[in-house]
């Protein structure tokens, strides 16, 4: 059944669109600091002639980010994207993408006016069938070079500002990988060979937003791979989770039975190589990841230190975040009390909230119980579990909003670490995403989750509606259809009545002819025929 679904998928023609755009890695680009790529519809940058966006200055907020990071100008990803781009476009009403071809989330179609809900599904939920085109569509972008983005394989300085560009094709699967490599990496402090851990998608506010627009994008390029427009990721929900159920060949692949930390090699992932997982050898080199292959996906789940991840989250442990009513607290980072992010994230007890640099709960646990791959931050994203395990956070993120109702200003606005400030740009994405766009509920960008559903009477209004909605658009074209169908059956039902009654009066014997003109005759022929 896998196979069958993936050799449909290899003979079917990828059209991936969007975290450096193909369009974008040229030295002329980069010397310009422009990124406004045509949009094929119409070949104008950022499809301009066809009102869908236009090319923009980028305009950072001055909001001053937290003293953990008192530098400047030392880390391409400082005040996003600007080291490397200074004008991109800007799309209007529900356009998006780095040249305004794509969609908003939660909007599709040729204009982007039809609303489009997803529904994210527990991973054992699934029929086989479904959980098999799951384990193809990872297949299969693991295997396709992404035909709309590239990596950077050295820094803005190594590339002398844009006059020689370093980039490299990435299979659509790493690419992510990728991207949450360089969004964590550490960064070389000026000369002194000190390498510190300065991260824009971690320990901090930006933690839980910039996870949730990683999983989006995510979906689009798995969508536009594979035409299935309906795809959504499913979750793996761990609450009091004793063991690793999905750890088994059948779902995202069992141990194997002789080498400790392999997968088993009748699993999907055995043959899987990671990337950016060496990252001592990256800081001694001062190199980036260039997406080489570096071994085979490493899990070894429950056999990790105990000491220091003792168990695995309870339903309790849930509870308890989603009844902490501050988003966000003190230093914003991984030392926060009572900070839903801190606790979530697992850096903070989920017995009491307060931060305890001896454990890892929450989140964090689930990472260090793997084992493996997924136990390092920069490399975690190689191992697909990653995908389900993120997808469920995002579920308990979007719980927390729905309970609290917060507004946009409970998300901090300045001195959050830097890169986490609600107006900054995330790192590394073109087009550009600010945290503050994604500190709003999934049901305004278009998707759910089928546990969270049933419970929630706005669910006819979210997921029924806008289909019905589309319908009553389409209504008077059905309606037509539907009348030119009904007048050319019964035209149909005459010609073949017709034709049978000829038919029948033939085979009648003489005497039993009735003597009727035949045009009025039709209906008592077929009935003398039946005596
Ligand atoms: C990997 C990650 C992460 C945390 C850990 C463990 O990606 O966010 O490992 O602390
Ligand atoms: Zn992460």
């Amino acid at each position: 059944m896998f196979l069958a679904v993936l050799c449909c998928l290899l003979w079917s023609f990828p059209i991936s669109s969007g975290h450096f755009p193909r369009a974008c890695a040229s030295s002329e680009n980069l010397l310009a600091k422009e990124c406004c790529p045509p949009w094929k519809g119409d070949g104008s940058p950022c499809g301009r002639l066809s009102g869908r966006g236009s090319c923009q200055d980028v305009h950072l907020s001055n909001a001053p980010s937290g003293p953990q990071f008192p530098f400047r100008g030392v880390d391409d990803r400082e005040a996003w994207p600007t080291v490397f781009y200074n004008r991109t476009c800007q799309c209007s009403g529900n356009f998006s993408g780095f040249n305004c071809g794509n969609c908003k989330f939660g909007f599709g179609g040729p204009n982007c006016t039809e609303k489009r809900f997803l529904v994210r599904r527990n991973i054992h939920d699934l029929s086989a069938p479904e959980k098999d085109r799951f384990l193809a569509y990872l297949t299969l972008a693991k295997h396709t070079i992404s035909p709309d983005y590239v990596i950077p394989i050295g820094t803005s300085d190594q590339m002398k500002n844009g006059s020689m560009p370093m980039f490299a094709d990435i299979n659509i699967y790493d690419l992510f990988v990728w991207m949450h490599y360089y969004v964590s990496r550490d960064t070389l402090l000026g000369r002194s060979e000190v390498w510190t851990d300065i991260d824009f998608a971690h320990e901090a506010p930006g933690f839980l937003p910039w996870h949730r627009l990683f999983l989006l994008l995510w979906e689009q390029e798995i969508q536009e791979l594979t035409g299935d427009e309906n795809f959504a990721v499913p979750y793996w929900d761990w609450r009091d989770a004793e063991s690793c159920d999905i750890c088994t060949d059948e779902y995202m692949g069992g141990p194997h039975p002789a080498i400790p930390n392999l997968l088993s090699p009748a699993s999907f992932f055995s043959s899987w190589q990671i990337i950016c997982s060496r990252l001592e050898e990256y800081n001694s080199h001062q190199v980036l990841c260039d997406g080489t292959p570096e071994g085979p996906l490493l899990r070894n789940p429950g056999n990790h230190d105990k000491a220091k991840t003792p168990r695995l989250p309870s339903s309790a442990d849930v509870e308890f975040c989603l009844s902490l009513t501050q988003y966000e607290s003190d230093s914003m980072d991984r030392a926060a009390n009572l900070s839903f992010r801190n606790t979530l994230e697992g850096f903070a007890s989920p017995l009491t909230g307060i931060a305890d640099a001896s454990q890892s709960s929450m989140h964090n646990a689930l990472h260090i119980y793997m084992n493996g791959t997924m136990s390092q931050v920069q490399g975690s994203a190689n191992d697909p579990i990653f995908l389900l395990h993120h997808a469920f956070v995002d579920s308990i993120f979007e719980q927390w909003l729905r309970r609290h109702h917060p507004l946009q200003e409970v998300y901090p606005e300045a001195n959050a670490p830097i890169g986490h400030n609600r107006e900054a740009y995330m790192v590394p994405f073109i087009p550009l995403y600010r945290n503050g766009d994604f500190f709003t509920s999934s049901k305004d960008l278009g998707y759910d989750y089928s546990y969270l559903q049933e419970s929630d009477p706005g669910f006819f209004q979210n997921y029924v509606e806008p289909y019905l909605e589309q319908a009553s658009r389409i209504w008077p074209w059905l309606l037509g259809a539907a009348l030119v169908g009904a007048l050319l059956t019964a035209a149909l039902c005459g010609i073949v009545g017709r034709l049978l009654c000829s038919h029948k009066r033939k085979q009648l014997p003489e005497e039993r002819q009735p003597l009727l003109p035949e045009k009025d005759d039709c209906h008592s022929l077929l009935y003398q025929s039946r005596l």
